[in-house]
């Protein structure tokens, strides 16, 4: 199509100069007499193809080749012609609505955000290459469960109940009760927690972390059911171990720490040391279900978790610890006289790396320590946490002497 100014021009040229009647033939009304090379015959008008005498048929300019308009622009077939226009959300660059090929004309994306959409009350609006699309604003959510929606397609946004009932104990109830109706079929540890995982992996809300530490204390007996005719104990002990420790890692991570920002200091650490006791009778509950002498490493950015498990046998020469980041943390048994009973020992250490601010007693949470002044009652956690955990059976067969703990100040 880049020829086309180019014929019309040559086309305009001949008219000038060279139009004649014909004498032995009539041409066709779209057609003129003209002599070319000597010959003197009927053509068919700029647009048109045929003989000039029987035939001239329009010329479908679109069909010829795609996208002859250019980007974002339809192209229109007429009688002896044709023209260009934008797509919708595109305006053309002359601010003219129809065009041709290469007359320098380009179509540019609409911001209908600013020019004239509105997404309504609570919304946010997203300018798009060819479109936008609505959003809701934090704390709100779709009447129609969208994501995005457009003015017109009647969604408009109204208060997320859930993101805001934190302050409000029937609504954390019930967002707990609805949550559990929907896990409980799923008895499978591992499909239990990648379903928690997935719940909790971005958008929480402050009552999405309630529940869902709700969900985890109330699921954590359950979390160590295996069939007795699994023989592969150990390594699924293993991978549900890996999954839990992932599956935490989604509550603790620093990114979170705006949300859990959102609740109160009270509610806060309530809720966090009940995810911490959670996390301890989950690692050993499961950590009891191995078959043989272990030590178990898995990690996640912000948890690490490491499992000891060996029987009486084994005892005197098991030293259960812990070492991350320059942290320590070791266990010493009381010396018996004999290891005499029967028995095996699960130890789990868990190290917490960036919780310490979330422990503050501060209800900013966020706030930098030399940002709230000289408030003497704060307490502010400058460590990252370790805990140690263990389940013996029968209960006197590992009794402590004493822990021993190194922790680094966070820098
Ligand atoms: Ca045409
Ligand atoms: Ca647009």
């Amino acid at each position: 199509m880049k020829l086309l100014p180019l014929l019309v021009g040559f086309s305009t040229l001949l008219n000038c100069f060279y139009t004649q009647n014909c004498t032995k033939k009539p041409c066709l009304p779209n057609a003129k007499c003209e002599i070319r090379d000597g010959v003197e015959a009927c053509y068919c008008n700029m647009g048109y193809s045929g003989n000039g005498v029987t035939i001239c048929k329009d010329d479908n300019e679109c069909g010829n080749l795609t996208q002859s308009c250019g980007e974002n622009a339809n192209c229109t077939n007429t009688e002896g012609s044709y023209y260009c226009m934008c797509a919708p959300g595109f305006r053309s660059s002359s601010n003219q609505d129809k065009f041709i090929t290469n007359d320098g004309t380009i179509c540019i994306d609409i911001d209908e955000c600013s020019e004239s959409v509105v997404c309504g009350d609570h919304a946010v609006c997203e300018n798009v290459n060819g479109g936008y699309n609505c959003s809701c604003k934090e704390g709100y959510q779709t009447s129609t469960g969208k994501s995005h929606f457009t003015p017109n397609d009647g969604t408009y946004c109204q208060e997320n109940v859930n993101a805001n009932c934190h302050l409000d104990n029937a609504c954390i109830a019930a967002n707990i009760n609805k949550t559990l109706t929907k896990i409980r079929p799923i008895k499978e540890p591992m499909a239990l927690l990648q379903e928690v995982y997935r719940n909790t992996l971005t958008d929480l809300s402050p009552v999405d972390i309630i529940t869902y530490i709700e969900i985890l204390a109330e699921s954590s007996p359950l979390l160590a059911y295996m069939n007795n005719t699994i023989s592969a104990k150990d390594s699924l002990s293993n991978s549900t171990l890996t999954e839990f420790v992932k599956t935490l890692n989604n509550f603790v991570q620093k990114d979170t720490f705006t949300v859990w920002d959102k609740l109160s200091a009270n509610h806060r650490i309530t809720h966090l040391t009940k995810l911490m006791h959670t996390a301890e009778q989950a690692t050993l509950r499961i950590s009891q279900n191995l078959q043989k002498t272990t030590q178990f490493d898995t990690n996640s950015s912000d948890i690490a978790l490491k499992v000891f498990f060996f029987d009486s046998y084994h005892m005197k020469h098991i030293h259960p610890h812990m070492t991350m980041n320059g942290d320590y943390i070791k266990i010493f048994p009381k010396r018996k006289a004999a290891y005499d009973s029967d028995g095996n020992v699960a130890v789990a250490f868990l190290y917490y790396k960036s919780i310490g601010p979330l422990i503050s007693s501060s209800d900013n949470l966020l706030l930098e320590p030399q940002d709230y002044g000289n408030s003497e009652e704060e307490e502010r956690v400058i460590s990252s946490v370790i805990s140690v955990s263990i389940k013996s059976s029968p209960p006197t067969l590992y009794e402590l002497e004493k822990v021993t703990f190194t922790l680094s100040h966070i820098k």
